[in-house]
């Protein structure tokens, strides 16, 4: 890609403690005529990778929402092209961002229906993992699903839940963000052949497509929403525990009412770490622990 033309790719930043997330606000056209060769070439492996993966794995609204948006497997999808099809269907439009946005203007995005979509793919040496978001993730991970009108209608309710949330403070904040990361990112689904994956956090990886639904490591427990609003996570690894949904409408309906006395209930308390079973758990599958992080339990 051409330096001059391209907008600012903005990357956490690696430094002698770790990394630290930069945040950017800006919005940005996709410069589609500057992506070079090696960002086409990265687009298809991945994609081609990931849909021989997800067949078997991947929930069937999912696949059949990526093939409906005509994504082209071959090189970098156009948004303009993709919002022609997405705004006729649920109202939803993507719009290119630089990075990582704060979570206020990511929830207010969300509740206007504009998912953010980053406009860079992740480098040639980076294509087996990524922390932050890039164009793989977005596009391919979270982009589908917004074809589906009830999982569609859900990611704006979780738009204007944000809103209220950071309003109340971090507390609700963090109840609402577990909500995210435990269906968005990595929900499971039941359907009649078996479990399949919706959640976008493992659609976009290689690994954790099969680990998902495979590994006898994780716990596969039924969803329970304030369940899922004390279980706290970890972003550095595959997860410990996934949440499984019957049906996108269960998921809606369980997150119709206002949270504001949920998270006063939360508030007294104690967060569950990540790979706990509870007695009062539906308990799909109760993982092994195998090959977990042995360190302090996220
Ligand atoms: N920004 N571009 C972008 N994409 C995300 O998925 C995203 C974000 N900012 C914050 C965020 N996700 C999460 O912290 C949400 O739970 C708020
Ligand atoms: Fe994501």
């Amino acid at each position: 890609m051409s330096a001059q033309s391209q907008p600012r790719r903005v990357e956490n930043l690696h430094t002698d403690k770790g990394k630290v997330p930069v945040y950017a606000t800006g919005i940005v056209a996709q410069p589609w005529d500057e992506y070079s060769a090696d960002d086409h070439a990265t687009w298809a492996t991945l994609y081609a990778r990931q849909r021989e993966l997800l067949v078997g794995r991947a929930s069937s609204e999912f696949l059949r929402a990526q093939d409906a948006m005509g994504m082209t497997p071959d090189r970098i999808p156009r948004y303009a092209q993709l919002n022609a099809v997405l705004e006729q269907a649920t109202g939803w439009t993507l719009i290119g961002v630089e990075g990582l946005l704060p979570e206020l203007d990511f929830f207010e995005h969300l509740a206007n229906r504009r998912f953010p979509v980053t406009w860079w793919i992740r480098r040639p040496d980076q294509l087996d993992y990524i922390e932050e978001p890039d164009l793989f993730h977005d596009l391919f991970g979270h982009v589908p699903l917004l074809m589906n009108p009830v999982f569609a209608d859900y990611m704006a309710a979780y738009g204007r839940g944000g809103v209220k949330a950071h309003a109340i403070g971090p507390d609700a904040l963090q109840n609402l963000t577990r909500l995210y990361w435990y269906t968005v990112e990595f929900g499971l689904i039941r359907e009649a052949e078996g479990l399949r994956i919706y959640g976008s956090g493992i659609v976009s990886s290689s690994g954790e497509s099969v680990h998902a639904l495979e590994s006898a490591a994780p716990n596969r427990i039924g969803f329970d929403l304030e369940r899922v609003m004390r279980t706290r996570y970890r972003i550095d690894s595959y997860q410990k525990t996934y949440f499984v949904i019957d049906s996108f409408e269960q998921l809606m309906d369980a997150t119709r009412p206002d949270f504001t006395p949920v998270y006063a209930r939360l508030a007294t308390q104690e967060a569950i770490p990540a790979g706990t079973v509870l007695d009062t758990d539906t308990v799909l599958q109760r993982g092994t622990g195998a090959g977990w992080p042995t360190d302090a339990d996220a």
